[in-house]
């Protein structure tokens, strides 16, 4: 139950308000991690990533952790790093502060009049769970309900400049153990690339996803219909976002499933998305639904559905990273996540105990909250910013 000052409609519940948790602090940090190898996908490529973490402290000193997994440009989605940087002093910590809440889930009271802003609004949802879980020395798996010990996961390779080295990047990962393997695309580094990874490892399953670049026309039709013929466990979200009637005839074309990444923004689309038939699979990502109460209950709407869900990733610092090994230990997730251990990208990641995968599995921490504790020394090294709101 929602108490806040803000929301005139919000009536107090006598009883309920004793208890209720009031943000009185939140921290912001800007870090920048260098990637151990340039990543490049059909929009763009980057060799380091600035994430920001937020730090949030309720009125008995309790706190809890988030991650903001926005990248810095738009060209993934619509958010970079200032606007969300701005979305989160201007809109989100300032409705935070104001208002008082039982559970995580009451949250969306306080901020829903704010319109969009997703992978900021994730930010402070992911801490206020955190400090919930924290608060009463449960694990954040346990309190989404989520049940697995450790989840199956994969690893997604970014274009490379020829097919040799994505062959190398290939094996190497499976040797690691890794569950399966995604190939980003884009017009021009399509069929023949895949065709090749698809020759030389003929039992490991494959994934690959456009993020969009492909368009409803002939030429790029072939292309699909190429890759329909080459065994892929999905192709993932061959056109822009918002063509969900384009997802849907191309499904109906194509024997291998598509899944939906971008186009799926909120429940609501969700569901109009799985009416429609654009796609058989749904890669739940707990930044790009704004948080992990929207992330779970898409999960629970696809398996009403029975649609396999997996948890995809934004190349999270250790935080976020712990957030999603968290929502992809509810049932749902039945496929291999994009969840590797952080050693894959980073030297130094800013949370203890590092994430590793063994045999293609990372283990869902136990530990109240995310199961992680931030390494201050690691986020002082890296630290570009910081700003504190009371
Ligand atoms: O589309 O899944 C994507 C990374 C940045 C932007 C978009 C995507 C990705 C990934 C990385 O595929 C997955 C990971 O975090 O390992
Ligand atoms: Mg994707």
């Amino acid at each position: 139950m929602l108490v806040s000052p803000a929301l005139p409609l919000a009536i107090p519940v006598p009883g309920t308000v004793v208890d209720a948790i009031r943000i009185v602090r939140v921290d912001l940090f800007v870090v920048r991690l260098p990637l151990l190898r340039p990543f490049t996908t059909s929009s763009h490529r980057k060799d380091h990533l600035d994430h920001i973490l937020a730090r949030v402290t309720d009125q008995d000193g309790a706190t809890g952790w988030g991650e903001c997994a926005s990248p810095t440009d738009p060209f993934y989605g619509p958010e970079n790093l200032r606007s969300c940087w701005n979305a989160l002093t201007d809109y989100f910590a300032p409705a935070l502060l104001g208002a008082g809440w039982q559970h995580p889930t009451d949250l969306p009271t306080a901020w829903g009049h704010i319109q969009g802003n997703r992978f900021a609004r994730a930010t402070l949802d992911i801490a206020c769970w955190d400090l919930f879980a924290r608060r009463q020395d449960r694990s954040l798996a346990d309190t989404l309900g989520g049940t697995a010990a450790a989840v199956p996961v994969g690893v997604s390779l970014g274009i490379e400049p020829g097919v040799e080295e994505l062959l190398a990047q290939v094996e190497r990962y499976v040797a690691e153990g890794y569950r399966r393997v995604k190939l980003k695309i884009a017009p021009g580094w399509d069929a023949a690339p895949v065709a090749a990874v698809r020759e030389r490892f003929p039992d490991t399953p494959l994934q690959v996803d456009a993020n969009g670049a492909y368009r409803d026309h002939p030429s790029h039709h072939a292309v699909l219909r190429e890759l329909d013929g080459l065994g892929l466990a999905m192709i993932e979200q061959p056109y822009p976002a918002d063509d969900l009637l384009a997802h849907a005839r191309l499904q109906r074309e194509l024997a291998t499933p598509v899944c939906l990444d971008e186009s799926v923004t909120t429940v609501h689309t969700a569901r109009t998305a799985l009416a429609l038939g654009a796609g058989r699979i749904v890669n739940i990502k707990v930044s790009r639904l704004g948080g992990l109460t929207e992330a779970r209950a898409v999960h629970d709407l696809c398996e009403q559905a029975g649609v396999p869900v997996w948890c995809g990733g934004m190349h999270e610092f250790g935080i976020g990273r712990a957030a999603n090994l968290a929502l992809a230990a509810l049932p749902g997730f039945t496929l291999p996540g994009d969840l590797s251990g952080s050693d894959r990208y980073f030297r130094t990641d800013v949370v203890q105990p590092p994430i590793r995968a063994h045999d293609g599995t990372v283990a869902v921490p136990t530990g109240p909250g995310l199961g992680v504790e931030i390494d201050q020394d690691a986020l002082r090294g890296h630290l570009l910013r910081s700003t504190v709101l009371t």
